[in-house]
C-alpha cells in the first residue's frame, strides 16, 4: 500500500470545495485531513503532514470542532490546527440521555454504508433515521445486510429493505468473506470516503477488516445468550484501503436522535409526503379528517399504515430536536396557556 506521504491532495479526497476556501495569507497552513479524534488531539494526514495535533479552539462537542473526515488547515511547526474548512456533507445526532448537545458523527462522505445484520437486528425504522441522514447530507446510502451466511430468510430482508425507499441500493453478504464484500467495489473509488453506519455487533469493523485484509480494528464474538456484539470500535477513525478510497469505522450508536434532517425525512418518505400535500387542508394530521389522501390510500391497501407511524414519529422526533432554546420555551409558554385554559374552562363548568 502506498505511504500516506506518497499520496497528492486529491487522493486524500481533496476537491474543488475546499481549494475554493484557502486564501493567500493562510499559506503556512497545510490541508489535512482527520483521521480520529481523541480526547485532546485530532490525528491528521496530509500530503507533507501526518499525526497528532492540537484541535481548533472549541469543544470536541461543538458543531464547530473537528470531526472524522473533517479537512482543516495545520500549522505543522506548532502541531495545531489553524481551522476546519466548511463540509461537503455532514453527519450529526442530538447526544442521548442527559447530553443533549448535537454531536458530529461525521464529515466530507462521499457513500454511507448503513449496515444491519440479516437478523433481529434488522428494524426499518432504523434504516430510515440513518437513511434520512444521508438524504439530508445528499449523501449515496447503500443498505448492507450482513450475517447473509446465517439467514435462511434473506430475501425476505432485502425485499424489505428495498421497499423503503425507491431506488434504494441493498447488498447482502458474509462480511468476513472477500468475495462477499466485493460487491462494495464500485463505491469504492481512488479519493472516495465511505462511512460505516449500524447498530454494535452488526459487522462494521468486520468489514473494514476484510476489505483492508487486515486487522485494523479490533471485532468482538457474540456473547453466548444474546445475539448482540459488545463495544469494541471506541471511536470514530478513517481508514486509508490499498484500492485508493477512505472507510470510516464508528462505534455503534444506541440511540440516534434525529436532528436537523426535516428534508432528508420527507425525501424518505416522498411517498407519503406527496400524497400528504393533496389532503384537503394544508395542516392534516391524517386523523380522521375529510378528505385525506393519507387516509385513502391506507383504505385502499397502497400505504401501509405503520409507514405513517414511522414518518410521524420520526417526524416529532426530529421537530423536538431542532428546535432552539427560544422555540421550546415558545412552546411550553403555549402549552402553560393551554392547560390554564383549560383548567379555567373546568372551573367554569363546576357546579358549586
Ligand atoms: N457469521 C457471520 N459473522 C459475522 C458477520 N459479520 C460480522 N460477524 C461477526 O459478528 C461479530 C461482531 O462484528 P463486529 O465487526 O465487531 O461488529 P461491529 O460492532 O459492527 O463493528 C464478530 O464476531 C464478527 O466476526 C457475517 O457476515 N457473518
Ligand atoms: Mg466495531
Ligand atoms: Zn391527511
Amino acid at each position: 500500500m502506498t505511504k500516506t506521504n506518497e499520496l497528492n491532495l486529491k487522493d486524500f479526497g481533496w476537491s474543488a470545495h475546499f481549494q475554493a476556501q484557502l486564501t493567500d495569507d493562510e499559506g503556512d497552513a497545510l490541508p489535512a485531513r482527520v483521521l480520529a479524534v481523541h480526547r485532546d488531539a485530532l490525528e491528521i494526514a496530509g500530503p507533507g503532514i501526518e499525526g497528532r495535533v492540537r484541535p481548533p479552539d472549541s469543544s470536541a462537542h461543538d458543531e464547530a470542532g473537528a470531526t472524522a473526515g473533517d479537512w482543516v488547515l495545520a500549522d505543522a511547526a506548532a502541531r495545531r490546527v489553524v481551522r476546519v474548512l466548511d463540509r461537503r456533507s455532514v453527519f450529526k445526532r442530538k447526544g442521548a440521555g442527559k447530553d443533549r448537545r448535537v454531536q458530529l458523527i461525521g464529515a466530507n462522505v462521499d457513500t454511507l454504508l448503513i449496515v444491519t445484520s440479516a437478523n433481529h437486528d434488522f428494524n426499518a425504522a432504523r434504516l430510515e433515521r440513518y437513511l434520512a441522514l444521508a438524504s439530508e447530507a445528499e449523501v449515496t446510502p447503500v443498505v448492507v445486510l450482513t450475517k447473509a451466511d446465517l439467514a435462511p430468510d434473506l430475501d425476505d430482508y432485502m425485499t424489505t429493505a428495498r421497499r423503503l425507499t425507491p431506488g434504494l441500493v441493498v447488498e447482502a453478504f458474509d462480511a468476513r468473506a472477500p468475495q462477499g464484500v466485493a460487491c462494495l467495489a464500485p463505491w469504492f473509488g481512488r479519493g472516495q470516503t465511505l462511512a460505516l453506519l449500524g447498530s454494535s455487533g452488526v459487522g462494521k469493523s468486520t468489514i473494514l477488516n476484510t476489505l483492508a485484509g487486515a486487522t485494523l480494528q479490533e471485532t468482538q464474538g457474540i456473547r453466548s445468550g444474546d445475539d448482540k456484539g459488545r463495544h469494541t470500535t471506541t471511536g470514530r477513525s478513517l481508514h486509508r484501503l490499498a484500492n485508493g478510497a477512505w472507510l470510516m469505522d464508528t462505534p455503534g450508536m444506541r440511540e440516534l436522535q434525529l436532528v436537523d434532517v426535516a428534508q432528508g425525512l420527507d425525501d424518505v418518505f416522498a411517498d407519503v409526503a406527496t400524497l400528504a400535500a393533496s389532503c384537503r387542508f394544508g395542516d392534516c394530521m391524517h386523523e380522521g379528517e375529510p378528505s385525506c389522501a393519507v387516509q385513502a390510500a391506507i383504505a385502499a391497501g397502497a400505504l401501509a399504515p405503520e409507514r405513517l407511524k414511522r414518518y410521524q414519529k420520526l417526524q416529532r422526533e426530529e421537530r423536538r430536536n431542532s428546535e432552539t432554546l427560544a422555540e421550546a420555551h415558545a412552546r411550553n409558554q403555549r402549552f402553560g396557556r393551554m392547560t390554564k385554559r383549560l383548567f379555567a374552562e373546568k372551573l367554569k363548568k363546576r357546579e358549586w
